[in-house]
């Protein structure tokens, strides 16, 4: 090939046969050597002509140059293009790097409700409260009867409850009229373990329960709560505020202060809103409790006793107070979270900030 003298038809000869030899090369040295022959200082094609313009006749020298110069170019731009495209710094395939950084596998991590829900569970379990779990899918008695929300309760409506279209038969056969639903609180299965147990109580209740709400900012249609439940003898409702306000100092702060508002629930009386002093500004007002310096954090009372007959509890010698905590709204509030969806999105941007 190198010895096809300049013209025309020569440069185009050493264009297609370097393209076809580059198309051929197996390494990276291939391909450099292949370029040498063409590009190379000394005895490559285009070398061979530049030497041949000072011995040409000086009529031909200038249309030696200039076919010289074409056809330096043509290579010169096929090899850039070349090595451009990436071609020569592929490595071979079975080729190891060993200086490589390691490819450190990535570590899940608990979910933030996750964690608010077992800081919860290990601050009762501190002060002697057993973690009880029951079903999701619940009859109608246990989650509403029992708790003294009769027939006519609108908490039983089917606007406020998700029912299951077909109930699940109880293995005793006498609940067989009752509706399935998705359990509305946990207390169904406080009164499950009081039927199960009797006094002295003290359990505390996890678990996810289900209301027909939209998902918005501050709602979502499955939602977690830590329900408490304490029964004995001698019971009092300086006992429930004293556990509570135990809580909320190791779940916030030392300084945390609580207090409760009148309320009601049907399966307690009295009933309280409990609200505890924000943490953030220690009471004095701040965006987050919205200036009032405190924070809704759920509801509590003495068991009503209603609720001792329904699982046959003497309500003349035990008394008991209960509690239900929202554990969503545990978290929003500890990490001063905006929008509830944000714990359902799983978006891991979102979930990696939270410490575990
Ligand atoms: C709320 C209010 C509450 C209870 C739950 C309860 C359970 C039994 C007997 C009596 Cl077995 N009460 N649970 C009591 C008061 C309030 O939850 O707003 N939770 C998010």
């Amino acid at each position: 090939m190198s010895d096809l003298s300049p013209n025309q038809d020569a440069v185009a000869a050493h264009v297609s046969a370097f393209e076809a030899a580059l198309a051929q090369v197996k390494s990276s040295r291939e391909a450099q050597t292949l370029r040498d022959h063409y590009l190379g200082r000394k005895n490559s094609v285009v070398a061979g002509w530049m030497q041949q313009i000072g011995a040409a006749p000086p009529d031909q020298k200038r249309e030696i140059g200039r076919l010289a110069n074409e056809l330096k170019q043509a290579i010169e731009a096929r090899w850039t293009a070349y090595t451009e495209s990436g071609a020569l710094t592929e490595r071979p395939a079975d080729a190891i790097d060993v200086t490589l950084p390691g490819r450190a596998p990535r570590l899940g991590r608990r979910h933030p409700l996750t964690l608010a829900r077992e800081r919860m569970e290990e601050i009762f379990a501190r002060m002697g409260f057993a973690i009880v779990e029951g079903p999701e899918a619940e009859d109608e008695w246990h989650c509403f009867d029992a708790l003294n929300m009769p027939a006519e309760h609108p908490a039983r409506d089917m606007q406020d409850t998700l029912y299951l279209a077909e109930p699940i038969k109880g293995d005793t056969g006498k609940d067989d009229d009752l509706r399935t639903l998705l359990r509305t609180h946990t207390s169904a299965v406080q009164i499950r373990y009081m039927q199960a147990h009797t006094p002295p109580v003290r359990i505390i209740v996890p678990g996810r329960v289900y209301r027909r709400d939209d998902l918005d900012l501050t709602h979502s249609p499955a939602f977690g709560q830590v329900e408490g439940l304490v029964v004995g003898e001698g019971i009092t409702l300086a006992d429930l505020k004293g556990t509570l306000l135990a809580f909320a100092r190791e779940m916030f702060s030392p300084t945390t202060r609580v207090r409760f508002r009148a309320s009601f629930f049907p399966y307690t009386e009295p009933s309280a809103e409990l609200d505890v002093s924000c943490w953030q500004c220690d009471g004095t007002g701040c965006g987050m409790c919205k200036k009032t310096g405190w924070i809704e954090l759920g509801g509590c009372g003495m068991v009503h006793p209603a609720v001792f007959e329904a699982v046959g509890y003497d309500a003349e010698k035990y008394t008991g107070f209960a509690w239900g905590l929202g554990i969503e709204r545990v978290a929003i509030l500890r990490h001063q979270v905006s929008d509830i969806r944000l714990f359902y999105e799983n978006d891991l941007r979102f979930l990696e900030q939270f410490p575990y």
